[in-house]
């Protein structure tokens, strides 16, 4: 072979190996086309570097950078190649179908905070308007107003927490219902939820912050009887329907007064340690509005009446999920809360 021969065979090569580089369209077809081109037996060009020896000792020294060169063109070429060829089969080469999805986690509300949005969308449904006002309240509007006598124990600072002589926590929701008697006409149909404050309840089932919700209705002409309507309706809503009774009770606030149960949602009524044997449970006290609470507020008690109501919807929460334990409220463990995801 002369060396002008085989500088040609190296061109050829150089030209015809970059071809078939670029048409491989596998890794093992381009594994194949670098056997051909560069192995170490048999490769073409690995030939051609074995043939420098007999070239005339003065072309070899040219001839051989040219070889180098050319190799180190087909070895680029390759390189280039095999990652366009594997990054186009890596995706559905790694893909693991048996690899667990990554966790999602849905977010729940309370059971406390459930039971208060559904209780709130049942009263707008019949026209209550939810009304909210201070945590941090004046006595007067905590007890004065709502007809407590001056001695009574729910004043005792064993009871309420006072901030001052004359500032508490509230004890109640019923002081914004007061406020809104104070600044707007009769009729009146409100539903006032909340957080309430009371000492007595700082033990190991009870909390000092509790929520609570109070209902009431002041118009011309309201009696009892639009009470235990609207009252029965509401229970009907929360519970599907369900037998209600109403027992008379006592509040400062209201005459009369009345507690209202519901079938008890455990035994249906036939009788468990969960009612106690009587088949009901209580989810409520309620009356008229007392005469002197009206005055106290300003509204004309001879021309109106009115009806309230208030319960506690941490109760409430309890009877309607079925919730064993009053902690399970308070204690914020996760394996409990995210039962409510929905
Ligand atoms: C209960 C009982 C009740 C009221 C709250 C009220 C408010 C005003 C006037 C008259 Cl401004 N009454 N609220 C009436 C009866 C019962 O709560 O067991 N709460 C947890």
């Amino acid at each position: 072979m002369t060396t002008q021969e085989y500088l040609e065979a190296l061109e050829r090569v150089r030209i015809e190996g970059a071809a078939r580089i670029a048409s491989a369209e596998t890794e093992a077809e381009l594994t194949e086309v670098r056997n051909t081109l560069v192995g170490r037996k048999s490769g073409r060009l690995s030939h051609l570097m074995r043939e420098l020896a007999s070239l005339p000792e003065s072309d070899r020294r040219e001839a051989g950078a040219r070889a180098n060169s050319a190799r180190a063109t087909i070895e680029e070429k390759i390189g280039t190649r095999a990652m366009e060829l594997g990054a186009k089969t890596s995706p559905q080469q790694n893909l693991d179908l048996s690899m667990p999805a990554r966790q999602s986690w849905r977010g729940a509300k309370h059971p406390v905070t459930l039971i208060i949005e559904e209780i709130e969308g049942i009263f707008r449904d019949i026209g209550f308007t939810i009304a909210l006002g201070p945590e941090a309240e004046l006595e007067w509007y905590n007890f004065g107003a709502l007809n407590f006598p001056a001695d009574h124990p729910a004043m005792d600072m064993h009871d309420t927490l006072y901030l001052s002589d004359d500032v508490l926590l509230r004890t109640h929701t019923s002081p914004v219902q007061v406020r809104t008697l104070q600044s707007y006409p009769p009729p009146i149909r409100i539903l006032a939820p909340g957080n309430v404050y009371r000492r007595d309840f700082f033990d190991a089932s009870h909390a000092p912050m509790f929520s609570q919700i109070e209902g009431l209705a002041v118009d011309e002409g309201v009696s009892f009887v639009d009470l235990k309507a609207t009252l029965s309706y509401f229970a009907n809503r929360l519970f599907g329907k369900t037998k209600t009774r109403f027992r008379p009770s006592y509040f400062p606030f209201t005459e009369p007064s009345a507690e209202m149960d519901v079938e008890c949602q455990l035994c249906s009524g036939r009788g468990c340690p969960g009612c106690k044997g009587t088949g009901w449970m209580e989810i409520l006290g309620s009356g008229m509005v007392h005469p002197s609470v009206l005055e106290s507020a300003g509204v004309d008690a001879e021309r109106y009446t009115g009806w309230a109501f208030g319960m506690g919807p941490g109760r409430i929460a309890m009877l309607r999920y079925g919730i064993p334990n009053i902690r399970l409220l308070y204690d914020s463990d996760i394996r409990f809360l995210e039962q409510f995801a929905r």
